[in-house]
């Protein structure tokens, strides 16, 4: 059984990924916030030491641990771009070759809802967020080509057990074709480096997923089911550019709520 380390554990899309993937691989959870399990190793990724300390002897890194929404620089540049560059540089020097990374739709977000992307497109970032996302994809592109790592690039629209709005009906992902994904990414021999989008089979996708496809993935969930009851409850939104891009409202607003945020006061 490979051994696989999933870092911010704690987090939305790592709760649900270690519960989806729990008997499957050997999971090493891992997370700057503390969690009540065996399996757990407490680590805060900003320190190269804590770094190399969870990447060690494992066959795989989900690398999810950094900030996940927009928000001040001072914190995505801890978090997105130097933990990102010690988690890469942690794992090639344990000489761990495959390393899965959720970048994000927001690496991508503007551009407009009228189109179909595929995963070669030119990144548009909506946010400072997202331009931390196209850098994990850049270090990861550099990271396959220069030290033959294998690296495969999830850009994950949003991971929970129902689509939120009707932005979100394009991009659900649903916590069985997230598991399904990453797997993929995980398990399938020869990935060098590769681009798919991390959503279900979604009518209303945005995305030409076909790479992903190409790859195996055959997802079992469309956000479509739950269409009719969303949009019956969606208010009018008065920002047309949100409106008119994938990205929403990361392409207008200069902070959005971060669930992960530790409480003021309470920071450990
Ligand atoms: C993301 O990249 C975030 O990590 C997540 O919290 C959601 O905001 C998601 O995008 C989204 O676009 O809904």
């Amino acid at each position: 059984m490979k051994t696989v380390l999933i870092t911010g554990a704690t987090g939305d899309v790592g709760t649900h990924l270690a519960r989806e993937l729990a008997g499957k691989y050997k999971l090493r959870l891992s997370d700057r916030r503390p969690l009540d399990a065996k399996n757990f190793v407490r680590a805060d990724i900003t320190k190269m030491a804590d770094a190399l300390k969870i990447t060690r002897g494992v066959d795989a890194v989900v690398h999810l641990g950094g900030y996940s929404v927009e928000g001040a620089w001072e914190e995505i540049l801890q978090a997105n771009i130097i933990g990102c560059y010690n988690v890469f540089e942690a794992a090639r020097r344990n000489g761990v070759k495959r390393i899965l990374f959720p970048t994000s739709n927001h690496a991508v977000g503007f551009y407009r809802r009228d189109q179909t992307i595929d995963d070669k497109v030119y990144p548009k970032p909506d946010s400072r967020y997202g331009v931390s996302k196209v850098f994990g994809e850049a270090l990861g592109s550099l990271y396959s080509d220069k030290y033959g790592m294998e690296v495969f690039m999830m850009r994950i629209g949003n991971v929970g057990p129902r689509p939120l709005d009707k932005r979100r009906l394009s991009i659900w992902f649903s916590p069985r074709d997230l598991a399904q994904l990453v797997s993929i990414g995980i398990d399938r021999p020869g990935i060098k480096f590769e681009i798919v989008y991390g959503i279900s089979g979604n009518k209303r996708a945005w995305y030409d997923n076909s790479n992903a496809r190409r790859l195996g993935y055959r997802p079992q969930d469309d956000s479509e089911a739950f269409a009719e009851e969303i949009l019956q409850r969606e208010r009018p939104s008065r920002d047309a550019i949100a409106e008119a891009h994938q990205g929403g409202v990361f392409c207008t607003a200069e902070e959005v709520p971060n669930p992960a945020a530790p409480k003021k006061g309470k920071r450990k």
